[in-house]
């Protein structure tokens, strides 16, 4: 596999120089400036391919090219939206960016409850407490019908929250929920917003008659649309799963377990139509077998994201080491090492440790924390690879 990274541009704190001292060989960037839904220029995707390339590195997969709300819910304006992604794909197409990556998750992208969970040996990381996103989702939302979603015994845990919960505990919660974790990678809701859970409503209105079926008729209408444009180039989509996969807020969630994933690359048969292969994602529900799943979908994964996630038995999850946890990296490695050695891989989500603290990195993706994933990534894929050679020497 190819070793990349997620690159926020020329503003992240980490820069390309550092990434190349580590071992990095691709980047994982997007445009990041451009609003959802505008066509992304030829020159800038140009400038960025060749900024990219001044390091010795290439620009090797697209996250994300996000795929408006109108095109998941189909709205008046889906055609022209889905015009404009083409467009934006041709542009690709041209200079040459062959792997781009979207999720088709109904407003709400990736979920945590809280971004900074300690560990006892002082370093910390992501965390879903399945109580504070219930109540998030009762109290604060206030979601006509959530309480119907939820078993008894969390409902009544949501009820003694709402007893101490203090405003600023309130205001953390929607900040984590819908701001900081939204914010940098699918522009629904920002940091400007003043008034998020407003915004936030009125999207999941949108929704109101928009079901498992329908969002997967409307995915595969997008699909159907775009593959034209990625056969003339061979740029392959990669779908990203959910996270964390199963329905929340009322909301479809189509790709989050194996059947999901068969639906889809059924659907569309088309080599161009492939799956962001998300260990981390994928391991935060307990029906997925990933491993298995690993094994089953290898040929149309076009993107490895590689983290773990340990799952307790009230639903709540957190995000395990690299070299732990439900979804066997080293199993995985084992798996993908054997495709094609450019199958671009990232390490997903590190913790906050040594200095990363204070850096404003976005959640999830800090320096040392993500640096020491990669090196332990790095050394399955050396010990895999020797495997491979020892195997084959003995044949
Ligand atoms: C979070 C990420 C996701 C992912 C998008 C892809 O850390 O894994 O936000 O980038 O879903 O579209």
């Amino acid at each position: 596999m190819e070793k990349t990274w997620r690159w926020f541009g020329k503003r992240d704190g980490i820069t390309l120089d550092m990434l190349r001292q580590i071992g990095v060989q691709g980047i994982v960037t997007a445009l990041h400036d451009i609003p959802n839904g505008e066509v992304w220029p030829e020159d800038r995707i140009v400038e960025m391919r060749d900024y990219i390339a001044s390091y010795g590195l290439r620009w090797s997969v697209v996250e994300s090219l996000p795929v408006c709300e109108e095109i998941k819910y189909a709205g008046s304006e889906r055609d022209s939206l889905i015009e404009r992604y083409i467009a934006s794909l041709e542009n690709l197409g041209k200079a040459g960016i062959r792997t781009v990556c979207y999720n088709f998750m109904p407003v709400i992208d990736w979920i945590r409850t809280d971004l900074n969970h300690s560990l006892p040996d002082g370093t910390s990381t992501l965390y879903f407490d399945y109580v504070k996103f219930a109540y998030f989702d009762c109290r604060i939302l206030e979601r006509p019908g959530a309480e119907k979603d939820y078993p008894a015994e969390i409902l009544e845990k949501v009820n003694k929250m709402a007893l101490t919960a203090t405003e600023a505990d309130r205001l953390a919660l929607i900040d984590t929920i819908i701001v900081k974790t939204q914010g940098f990678v699918n522009g629904n809701i920002s940091e400007k917003d003043n008034e998020p859970v407003r915004l936030f409503r009125q999207l999941l209105s949108k929704y109101e008659n928009v079901d498992r079926s329908a969002l997967r008729a409307n995915l595969k209408y997008f699909l159907e649309a775009v593959m034209p444009v990625c056969n003339k180039y061979g740029i392959r989509m990669c779908i990203h799963p959910d996270d964390p996969p199963y329905q929340v807020l009322g909301l479809p969630r189509i790709v989050s377990c194996a059947e999901d994933i068969e639906w889809l690359l059924n659907a569309v048969d088309n080599p161009s139509n492939g799956l962001t292969f998300c260990a981390g994602s994928l391991s935060a529900g307990p029906q997925n077998d990933v491993v298995s799943m690993a094994e089953r979908f290898k040929d149309r994964t076009a993107f490895v994201h590689l983290r773990s996630t340990q799952v307790f038995p009230d639903g709540n999850f957190i995000e395990a080491p690299h070299t732990g946890g439900r979804a066997h990296l080293i199993e995985l490695v084992r798996i993908f090492e054997r495709m094609e050695p450019d199958l671009p891989m990232r390490v997903d989500h590190g913790r906050l440790m040594l200095d990363d603290r204070d850096k404003g990195y976005n959640p999830g993706y800090s320096f040392h924390g993500r640096m020491y994933a990669l090196a332990q990534v790095d050394g399955m894929m050396a010990a895999v690879r020797n495997e491979m050679e020892n195997s084959s020497d003995r044949r």
